[in-house]
């Protein structure tokens, strides 16, 4: 999988993460149309995503409705690529949406391959409504494989004044324009301390070719080994976040490894982004 423009395949390579405009206004108001048509439990959380909603029909109604708009547009940056979740993404205003520095959980085995996150604001974000925050260059920091636990266990809790300081940006956009990264780069995001919901779209691109993989950890012990499952494209449609998967093949065991992380390879990854201090 790969940007088939050149010069976003080389940006996105440096920095981690590239925004392109995405979507035109008419998908962006069918998506926000969707988002307001549907009512779930999880909306009243400061921050919420439809795939941690217990109605699976709702979160296979979405995908849906998502995959229809932003799959085919997708394939137009991506060469080789494959859709694969889409969830709405609500940060309500709330002083308490904040979500913590963290990579994305692997979805693959990452060895030789990678998979991309698009975050597609539907409407203007910026700081105030809680856009994405994020460091250039982190995504090529720890590349070992990451649990259902990366979003609660950022490994680096003793850097995390420093990359914060050093090395965190944020990354305000307009109205249907896409914010796409590695899953391995470090990034979080503010309360929104506006008046109004900020509605995204996330969704998964990964290498056409690539068998999915569900790295597990027991909820809170993040430092046990990590039991990989083989599972199909549906998987997260259905499965509900911090279960032990069941009914489908285990695939391997491996040690909980992070790479170790210091102030010069930290330096490092910023300067090569071309965002050294
Ligand atoms: O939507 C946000 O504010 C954060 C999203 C995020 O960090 C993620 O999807 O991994």
């Amino acid at each position: 999988m790969y940007f088939r423009d050149p010069q976003q395949r080389e940006r996105f390579e440096r920095q981690g993460y590239i925004v392109v405009d995405f979507l035109d206004e008419e998908d962006v108001v069918s998506l926000r149309q969707l988002w307001h048509d549907h009512d779930d439990p999880i909306l009243a959380m400061p921050f919420n995503v439809t795939i941690m909603s217990g109605n699976l029909a709702y979160r296979e109604r979405i995908h849906n409705e998502i995959s229809k708009i932003v799959a085919p547009r997708q394939e137009r940056i991506l060469h080789r690529s494959r859709f694969c979740y889409g969830s709405l993404v609500t940060k309500q205003s709330s002083h308490a949406g904040i979500v913590p520095l963290h990579q994305d959980p692997s979805f693959i085995d990452e060895r030789d391959a990678d998979t991309y996150n698009f975050w597609v604001a539907l409407q203007d974000v910026n700081e105030t409504n809680g856009c994405l925050h994020v460091v250039p260059g982190s995504h090529r920091l720890n590349r070992y494989p990451r649990s259902n636990g990366a979003f609660f266990s950022f490994p680096y809790r003793d850097m995390h004044e420093i990359i914060v300081r050093d090395g965190l940006i944020a990354v305000p956009v307009r109205r249907g324009q896409a914010v796409i990264t590695y899953q391995t780069l470090f990034h979080m995001s503010y309360p929104n301390v506006t008046p109004h919901p900020r509605l995204a779209v996330s969704a998964l691109a990964v290498p056409a070719s690539s068998a999915l993989h569900h790295y597990f950890q027991p909820f809170g012990v993040w430092d046990a080994p990590l039991e990989v499952f083989q599972v199909d494209d549906d998987f997260f449609l259905r499965h509900t976040m911090n279960d032990r998967p069941t009914g489908v093949p285990k695939c391997g065991r491996i040690p909980y490894r992070v790479n170790p992380l210091t102030l010069e390879n930290f330096s490092e990854a910023l300067e090569l982004a071309g965002h050294g201090v």
